[in-house]
């Protein structure tokens, strides 16, 4: 609502209106440190708007994000293809394919405008269109000053499949089946508080190989909705020529992986999550894109630069892939419309976007250890065409589409990275907190549990920007990676192939794995963040690790699966790792704790090894003591009255040792306790967490 001229107001907070100025600002007022910094933010916001009214002057948002119902092929009712693609550096330019058997003159493109290339495939005499569905199609080009005849697959393609019985390069296949997937269900509504299960289609299946959409939507997503979860987050989907890394080398944009089945299949996917009421979320790499050049985008036009920058800022050392020109139109056309293309063709419902510090900063991050000091965020360190893409691309998207989700990968901490554009934000709704499973992994590799600091462990969970929402977690698919392994397996890889049965003795490391997985889960739910993200597989504790089939291992699928056999065997003790999980999750749902405030750490004690914390009314405790049991142990609390507890990690259908009473009452005492208003004194065993709430809230979940 803007209120006088150059200032509007937002309410950040319940019960907090700012008055902000509208010149890209208005984090200022929201972190008064940033003051040094103004200047800078408000010409990054200068450099947003003038992109943005070229985007005005080309129609708006509405029409610049549509890019992919002109470019490519447009198939129209009468059976008319028409072909279009952008190719500054081509001198001709030809489409080929199975359907002219691949003669450079049958279909010749013209020139129509602004190096934009078209060609009109009329269709046959009965009507039919003159490519059939599924074939192969090709752009050959000659370029300009050397006349080099290129073929390239079509920048817009939305289909390449591969034949490695072949070769390992994608043939690109003009898609068009007479009976396209019909969604059946909406969009749920969006989330109030988000709970993501984060999973990868190729290895949801418990054979070595590769598992496909059908059966990820049949035999997994009934899982999800199982534990409660309220969203999934597709990793891998956009096409990449190698299995192996992890999706993160995209060859086809528009196009979903072939491996896992057909567009259509994907389709059906997310109108199945749709049908239990779960947001789907698409991880989006438009940090690079692969350097393939037969296949991919690299060199497109025989140049170096057409979607890339030319020169040196066009490559990622690390990645060995090319880095996209984000300040020019054409690409900025290309990526948004890719965004847009995923929402409107297969009904996602947001993204979460891939290497984000990667392209916030000229460095990409390589090498460069953030120390949380305002100066990297701002000068010569930035790339502000990045920004302004991230910008650009959170603000249509919140635009056109008011329910959606954004999420940036990005470890740099980047002021005003979750805030909205019109206050100098990059704009999107939830940033990862990537500090906290590098916290959980250390720990555990270096420290003895007697070792573990409960300061820096409320700390690591805690800090974060105030108003810019996180998700949080313990484990990702990047610690599963190869190299490093999963939590349940640094807690109890020793014995996790022989004692995991309930047939066997309740060893003291399988005994101490149990307890702790379960409490790093919920110590990082309660503090973390505002969002909650668990890794397909790791809810159960997923043992070993995840190493797709590649040269170095024989091209073995044995580690790029997930063994759902281990959870589902009534004897294994996997079960009870998945029901804290469920419980976690259906409790969340419940008390929606993830849009409370931060929690108020009432207690970190070292010696005893106890954090207390309140948030949205319950009352969580943890006593990480290895050996020390505690029984009256006084607590602080806010809330008074009488409690009940909501859960235990104690109980016997989590592992626990059932010495807990789940009907017993506690009844606060008046009187500062740990700076709070009450106590009261609970009977806290080792390794355990409590949950209390008010007992007249109460139904035992
Ligand atoms: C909690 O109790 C403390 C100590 O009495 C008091 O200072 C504080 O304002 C209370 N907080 C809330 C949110 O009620
Ligand atoms: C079958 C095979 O070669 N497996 C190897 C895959 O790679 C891992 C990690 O490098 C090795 O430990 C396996 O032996």
């Amino acid at each position: 609502m803007i209120t006088t001229e150059g200032t509007f107001q937002r309410q950040v907070e319940p019960g907090r209106v700012l008055t902000m100025p509208t010149d890209g600002t208005g984090l200022v007022v929201l972190d008064p440190w940033l003051e040094p910094f103004k200047d800078a933010l408000r010409t990054r916001y200068a450099h947003f708007q003038w992109f943005k009214s070229k985007m005005d002057e080309q129609g708006g948002f509405d029409k610049f994000t549509q890019g992919h119902k002109y470019f490519g092929f447009q198939t129209a009712s009468d059976g008319t293809i028409t072909y279009r693609e952008w190719a500054p550096n081509a001198e001709t330019a030809s489409l080929v394919g199975d359907f002219n058997s691949w003669d450079v003159d049958a279909n010749p493109m013209t020139r129509i405008k602004d190096n934009v290339f078209e060609v009109v495939v009329k269709p046959t005499a009965t009507g039919k269109p003159a490519i059939p569905h599924n074939s192969k199609v090709k752009i050959t080009m000659t370029v300009r000053g050397t006349g080099e005849r290129i073929y390239r697959l079509p920048a817009w393609i939305r289909r390449v499949t591969q034949d490695l019985s072949v070769s390992p390069t994608y043939d690109a296949i003009f898609w068009n089946p007479e009976h396209p997937y019909t969604f059946k269900h909406p969009r749920p509504k969006r989330p109030s508080t988000l709970r993501v299960y984060e999973a990868h289609v190729g290895i949801s299946s418990n054979e070595p190989r590769i598992a496909t959409y059908k059966e990820f939507a049949q035999n997994v997503i009934p899982r999800i909705a199982y534990l409660g979860y309220n969203a999934i987050q597709l990793m891998a989907i956009m096409e990449h020529a190698y299995y192996a890394s992890f999706g993160y080398q995209v060859t086809s944009f528009f196009a979903p992986s072939s491996r896992y089945g057909t567009p259509e299949d994907l389709k059906e996917l997310v109108d199945t999550a749709h049908s239990y009421g779960l947001t789907v979320l698409l991880d989006v790499v438009h940090s690079h894109a692969s350097s393939n050049v037969l296949d991919g985008l690299n060199m497109f036009d025989g140049s170096h630069e057409c979607y890339f920058h030319g020169d040196g800022r066009g490559r990622h050392e690390l990645w060995d892939s090319r880095l996209f020109n984000y300040g020019y139109l054409p690409v900025m056309r290309f990526l948004l419309s890719n965004l847009r293309y995923w929402m409107d063709e297969y009904q996602f419902d947001g993204f979460r976007f891939d290497g984000v510090t990667s392209m916030l900063y000229k460095h990409h991050g390589i090498g460069y250890g953030f120390s949380g000091n305002y100066h990297e965020y701002f000068g010569d360190l930035v790339d502000e065409d990045g920004v302004m893409y991230l910008q650009m691309a959170n603000a249509f998207l919140h635009d056109l589409y008011p329910q959606v989700i954004t999420v940036a990968e990005d470890v740099s901490g980047m002021p005003g990275t979750c805030r909205p554009v019109d206050e100098g934000g990059v704009g999107f709704d939830y940033r990862l907190a990537m500090a906290i499973p590098d916290m959980w992994i250390k720990l555990l590799k270096e420290k003895k549990d007697d070792d573990w600091n409960m300061g820096k462990i409320v700390h690591t969970l805690t800090n974060r920007r105030h108003l810019e929402k996180a998700i949080t977690y313990c484990e990702s698919h990047d610690q599963a990676l190869v190299g490093d392994k999963t939590l349940a397996f640094w807690l109890m890889d020793k014995e996790m192939y022989a004692h995991m049965s309930d047939l066997t003795e309740r060893t003291p490391i399988i005994d101490r794995g149990m307890a702790l997985h379960k409490l790093i889960r919920l110590l990082t739910y309660g503090l973390g963040g505002e969002g909650y993200l668990n890794f397909e597989g790791n809810e159960f504790g997923h043992p070993e690790w995840l190493d797709f089939p590649r040269q170095g291992n024989g091209s073995s699928f044995h580690y790029a699966r997930r063994q759902w056999h281990v959870l589902d065997d009534p004897l294994l003790r996997y079960k009870y790792l998945n029901e804290w999980d469920k419980a976690m999750q259906h409790l969340e749902q419940k008390y929606e704790w993830l849009n409370a405030p931060q929690a108020y750490v009432s207690r970190k004690h070292e010696g005893d090894k106890v954090i207390v914390f309140e948030r949205a009314n319950l009352l969580f405790i943890f006593n990480l003591h290895p050996t020390q049991s505690f029984a009256d142990y006084r607590i602080g609390s806010n809330i008074s009255g009488k409690l009940k507890v909501v859960l235990s990690s104690d109980e016997s259908r989590f592992f626990g040792h059932e010495r807990i009473d789940l009907n017993g009452e506690y009844f606060t005492t008046a009187g500062d306790w740990d700076g709070r208003a009450n106590w009261l004194q609970v009977y806290i065993p080792s390794r355990t967490a409590l949950v209390l709430g008010k007992s007249d809230d109460v139904s035992h979940t």
